[in-house]
């Protein structure tokens, strides 16, 4: 389902700053600039689950044909950088491959950015790529991987111009302490820091007995994404398990606005959550966290699409 989203200057605040200036409230040397008239605020496209399932059933055949696994610094890593930049290089993205070591294996993180829009306010929106070593991580974080891919291959089919700059960013060895993102961070200018408006987050999207939490940091941000569920008639959870547990958090720690969306991992669901969401109290949110059996069956369809529509929501929703 899609749901129209107004975007940060809404055409309230537009038909006010076109009055103040025409009825001179507020005097002006030179006369007052033509102000294009109001418009709606792009509304954002529903994201096809099933070219996510798509790219899942990709990252599904690269762990099958890498030793089962996804992980930082194994050949299946480095096959699902490389299905994901091609898709966005077709795509029209300018992508850069930054490279780290950790553990004393080679790194990357994939950057996607979209040309146009105001590069001084940065909507960025990313996932972790990495897999445990036990498995082939489909929902640990195929799941998030593949919607902000989706997303962005939106944002192409749509040629989207949104007002500000949006990048796009998946990131390596995030299982072994958030090292990829951190290593992002660190190596940005703290000029570059603050033109980042916004880092949406999404690890852990498709849980197949799902919750729907939203991170509960920013305010703007958290409303933006529990607006687009309230539109569904489903009421979230804030997402409490603290932070330093996912990629917004070196985000979070040099004052860059973060929020993010998340379906459960090794926590048991209970009656009440089951009453609301659907699924199986008592019962883990994946019972295959960090297990070989994470793979494409290990997937709620409807959480997965809802949470993916939901990312689309509130990339057009915060840079229109
Ligand atoms: N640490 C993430 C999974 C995870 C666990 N709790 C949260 C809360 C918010 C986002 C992600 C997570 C991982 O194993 O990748
Ligand atoms: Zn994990
Ligand atoms: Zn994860």
């Amino acid at each position: 389902m899609k749901l129209s989203v107004p975007g940060r200057v809404t055409p309230a605040a537009i038909i006010t700053a076109v009055t103040l200036l025409t009825t001179g409230a507020i005097s002006g040397a030179a006369p007052a600039p033509t102000i294009a008239a109001p418009t709606a605020a792009a509304a954002a496209p529903d994201i096809p689950v099933a070219n996510v399932k798509g790219h899942l059933a990709q990252l599904q055949s690269i762990a099958t044909a890498n030793g089962g696994n996804r992980a930082h610094g194994r050949t299946g890593y480095k096959a699902s950088v490389d299905y994901v930049k091609a898709k966005l290089d077709a795509a029209g993205f300018t992508t850069v491959l930054q490279q780290f070591t950790s553990s004393g294996r080679t790194g990357y993180n994939l950057i996607a950015d979209w040309p146009g829009g105001d590069t001084g306010h940065v909507v960025m929106a990313g996932s972790h790529l990495d897999s445990v070593t036990a498995g082939p991580g489909i929902n640990d974080n195929g799941s998030g991987s593949a919607a902000v891919l989706e997303t962005a291959l939106a944002v192409s089919r749509a040629q989207y111009q949104p007002t500000r700059h949006l990048r796009f960013a998946w990131w390596g060895a995030e299982e072994l302490g958030m090292v990829g993102s951190k290593y992002y961070v660190n190596s940005l200018s703290s000029a570059n820091r603050a033109k980042i408006s916004d880092y949406l987050n999404f690890d852990m999207i498709g849980s197949p007995n799902p919750g729907y939490f939203v991170y509960d940091d920013d305010p703007t941000i958290e409303k933006t994404f529990k607006d687009y569920f309230a539109g569904l008639g489903i009421a979230t959870e804030p997402e409490t398990e603290g932070d330093g547990r996912s990629d917004h958090s070196p985000f979070k720690n040099v004052g860059i606005p973060v929020g993010g969306l998340f379906s459960g991992a090794d926590y048991i669901k209970t009656a009440a959550q089951a009453a609301k969401w659907g699924g199986t109290s008592g019962q883990a949110f994946d019972r295959c966290y960090h297990a070989s059996c994470d793979t494409s069956s290990n997937i709620n369809d409807t959480a997965l699409n809802r949470n993916a529509d939901a990312l689309a929501y509130a990339v057009w929703g915060l840079s229109s």
